[in-house]
């Protein structure tokens, strides 16, 4: 397979003027009219009239109405061109309903939908299918189904046809089709310049009564975006459609954005209080890609990032402002660093702008999406929040209806602040987690931090340079006070020393001079991992006193860390500090019930393997999974009273709402029902399950019991009372997985693969059985290797008939490197064994070889 670079990038040699789609649907011969105007592109060197196509049968191709005969190869034709502005035309003929890799215009429930990004739409019809060619799109659908969609605004509808005009010029990704039995759920939203647009979530009859949220969702979207942006909403028309097979979670086609129904659907009974936190967001973010990637789109797949990272950093900002602002810092922060700290440290690191890739879909990683927000998050945060507004409108003002590139996008900021930007540009470019060391010295007056910065060699990057690192810090009196402030500071250079003068601090504030306690990484200002030499008692210290919400939360993680990597690796401890610090934490009125939640849960057992390998110790899952478990009873065993009394004030916080208070409210509650199951037998969780009105409730007293080994009848009660939710039964598949005890897991998955209602060509059951596998730690790297064999087996299953799938779970073994021999050879020889399939896909091709590198 073909490996293509950034370096290679070429403009189109013609230009669209304008795309005419006529669609006669049918499931198995469907017919696609395209009609295309192109132009010769006067900023283009000379090349060959070449046109995307896959999977296509060519019916004919004309060129201003003269029969032409292309030349045509698996990835597209090539055909003699005038050299002069022309009207190409050609039919060809696609089967929706053998597409089961649901890329291109696919069946899913019996509903025709599309999903063209990254390359889908060249499963359509022949088309330079790049995100640098932009045209106006019109849509005619012909098809008997009730409803039919495309982008844009609908200019026509008669019997059996509908007619759609996208004014907007878009690259082909973002075009999309619905058509099928659908109910629309309405409302209306007015803009601040006053233009009405029709709001419509599209869904099965049936749903309609679970589509609230995500309408209030869509508009606070919508406000929340002239507010912080003002970016406003530019057709008559705003569609959502909820269909049940989609690889990914959600998709931004100008006007008419499909999702993943998991990400639409909610009620109280079937949805939990993150599912509804996750639609908010998912709604928003891809309401918000209407300005960050459609209007402003990327030059080629290589600028990914540029739409990605910034959209969910804008999404962050938006969850931040309808929620707890810590809260979601820290949850993000957690994310960056179990799953995208992960990928950078293993075998598929990439820099958050690829330089190369085989099958583009393969880098919608964590890496262009998380790591891509946090760099948007430091460059707001080095240049402060009037600049960013600066230099956004600036972006969006330069760049409207253009395909542009992350230089552009910094040149903004350049521009407006005058900060030459080429250094923080790094982050753009190197792959790897930078390591930031840091040293204290004081004299008695002057407190002097020493950093050191290393970013570790990465496949194909052996060598970086140091990196533009805000730290974000504050100073505090060992008395518990603060003497400075937070402030950011920018570490650039390899090596850099800072001084503080300690002794005028403590003056200025009349306190007696004494050695400040430095608290950084504040708000966790910076992806980087932060290696600092802290006693318990320091951590104690920060626990109790640090006036940043994410660094007393870190305090307290570093603490309960501590705890488990010892337990796990069988040395000697003490964990009085960490239960102190837990008891402190939940009897402080004046916390917040969602960060007490995130305080009491442990570090997750691959974090923890992932912390023993940095500190060079081989991790053993089994010996971590067991001091995970004795810890949560050891702690359920000496706070068990304040844990009861943390459960009864918060589990029932009055009729359900989603917000953050009840939301966090019960995340506590649950918290510590899990951790008072281990010493009530379940009881309460078993009261709670029998009693819960909502999901949250109910499936986390599920949880409860799964993990300490019961629940058998609960489990059927759920399976009959939701036999017929298939959203609900993606969580009763899932959970039975994912707490299966480590022993037992391969078996509890393979068993669920034999249940009538497993149906692995649909990704969301898929995931839920076997993607869960890979999420028990301990059960997926259990000695006898079961586990590992069960999930390539479906994974080589799933591959022909959805390689994005598939390829995305292979990425399941990409930490063989931090296991001891035999687990390494093991899953080295699975990884080996999914390589030498014939017929392997070039999407799960490409992982393998690079996991194996
Ligand atoms: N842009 C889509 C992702 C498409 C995935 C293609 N493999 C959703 C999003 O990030 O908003
Ligand atoms: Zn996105």
């Amino acid at each position: 397979p073909q490996t293509i670079h950034l370096k290679d990038y070429a403009p189109f040699p013609w230009i669209v003027d304008r795309v005419d789609l006529t669609f006669r649907l049918s499931p198995t011969t469907t017919r696609v009219l395209a009609r295309v105007a192109y132009r010769p592109n006067p900023e283009a060197g000379d090349g060959p009239f070449f046109l995307h196509g896959e999977d296509l049968r060519l019916i004919s191709a004309a060129i201003d109405g003269t029969p032409v005969a292309p030349r045509i190869t698996p990835e597209g034709l090539t055909c003699d061109v005038p050299d002069r502005a022309f009207l190409w035309e050609a039919e060809v003929e696609i089967a929706p309903e053998s597409n089961t890799a649901l890329e291109g215009l696919y069946m899913s429930g019996g509903i025709y939908s599309t999903q063209c990004e990254a390359e889908g739409f060249r499963k359509i019809t022949y088309y330079p299918d790049r995100p640098d060619v932009m045209a106006p799109f019109r849509v005619r659908i012909e098809s008997a189904a009730p409803v039919l969609l495309s982008n844009g605004n609908q200019t026509g509808r008669g019997d059996g046809w509908a007619e759609w005009d996208d004014p907007w010029p878009k690259p082909a990704y973002l075009f999309a089709l619905v058509a099928g039995d659908l109910v629309a759920v309405r409302d209306r939203f007015v803009t601040r310049a006053g233009r009405e647009v029709d709001l419509a979530i599209w869904v099965r009859p049936g749903d309609e009564g679970k589509c609230d949220w995500a309408l209030t969702s869509l508009k606070a979207s919508m406000t929340w975006d002239e507010e912080t942006y003002g970016r406003e909403y530019d057709l008559d028309i705003f569609n959502i459609v909820a269909v049940d097979d989609f690889n990914a979670g959600a998709m931004e086609n100008k006007g008419l954005n499909i999702f993943n129904s998991a990400l639409v659907l909610a009620s109280p009974e079937t949805a939990t209080d993150r599912d509804y936190e996750r639609i908010e967001a998912v709604i928003a973010h891809e309401y918000f890609h209407n300005w960050t990637g459609n209007r402003v789109t990327c030059r080629d797949w290589f600028q990914l990032c540029l739409k990605e990272g910034l959209t969910v950093f804008r999404d962050q900002q938006f969850t931040s402002d309808m929620r707890s602002a810590p809260v979601k810092r820290i949850e993000d922060a957690l994310m960056m660093r179990s799953r995208q700290f992960r990928e950078d440290g293993g075998p598929l690191a990439h820099p958050v702008r690829p330089e190369e890739f085989v099958e583009i879909n393969n880098f919608y990683t964590t890496t262009v999406y998380d790591k891509g927000a946090e760099v948007v998050s430091m460059l707001k945060r080095l240049i402060g929040d009037n600049a960013w507004r600066a230099g956004c409108d600036l972006y969006f003002e330069r760049h409207d209806g253009q395909a542009v590139t992350i230089e552009d996008w910094l040149r903004a900021f350049a521009d407006v602040t005058g900060r030459d930007l080429s250094q923080f540009q790094r982050w753009y470019s190197q792959a790897g987690t930078p390591r930031l060391s840091v040293t204290e010295a004081w004299d008695g007056e002057t407190l002097r931090l020493t950093f050191v910065q290393v970013t570790p060699p990465t496949p194909g990057q052996p060598d970086k340079g140091p990196q533009v690192i805000p730290l974000t810090m504050g100073l505090l009196h060992p008395d518990g006070s603060e003497l400075m402030p937070s402030t950011t500071i920018e570490v650039t250079e390899a090596t850099q020393t800072v001084d503080f003068d300690g002794a005028a601090l403590c003056a200025k504030q009349g306190k007696p001079v004494a050695r400040p306690v430095p608290s950084l990484l504040r708000d966790f200002s910076a992806p980087v991992i932060l290696d600092r030499p802290l006693t318990t008692e320091d951590r104690a210290f920060l626990l109790a006193h640090d006036t940043d919400p994410f660094n007393r939360w870190e305090a307290g993680r570093g603490l309960a860390r501590e705890v488990l990597m010892a337990r796990a690796t069988g040395t000697d401890f003490d964990d009085a500090a960490y239960l102190d610090g837990l008891r402190a934490v939940l009897s402080d009125p004046a916390l917040d019930p969602a960060f007490k939640a995130l305080v009491l849960a442990l570090p997750s057992e691959d974090d923890l393997a992932q912390s023993l390998f940095d500190a060079g110790t081989t991790p053993d899952p089994a010996a971590i999974h067991d001091a995970a478990e004795i810890q949560r009873r050891r702690t359920a065993e000496a706070l068990g009273d304040l844990l009861a009394e943390t459960h009864a004030a918060n589990a029932t916080p009055g009729r359900y709402c989603p917000d953050a208070d009840q939301a966090g409210r019960r995340g506590l509650a649950n918290a510590t029902l899990s951790l008072l199951s281990r010493t009530d037998d379940g009881a309460r969780a078993a009261a709670q399950f029998a009693e819960a009105d909502n999901m949250t409730q109910s499936l986390a007293a599920l949880s409860a019991l799964l993990n300490i080994g019961r629940g058998a009848e609960e489990l059927s009660t759920f399976e009959a009372r939701w036999s017929g939710d298939r959203l609900v039964m993606d969580k009763w598949f899932a959970l039975q997985v994912m707490c299966a005890a480590p022993d037992k897991a391969a078996d509890v998955a393979r068993g669920l693969t034999e249940h009538p209602a497993f149906t692995w060509k649909t990704p969301n059951r898929f995931r839920a059985v076997i993607g869960s596998l890979a999420g028990n730690a301990a059960g997926f790297h259990h000695a006898s290797g079961a586990a590992y064999t069960l999930f390539a087996d479906w994974v080589l299953k799933l591959d022909p008939i959805n390689p994005q799938t598939a390829a995305r779970m292979s990425t399941a073994f990409e930490t063989w490197r931090r296991y001891d021999p035999a687990r390494q050879e093991r899953i080295r020889d699975t990884i080996r064994r999914i390589r030498d399939t014939p017929g392997l896909s070039r999407d799960t091709g490409e992982m393998v070889e690079r996991m194996l590198g």
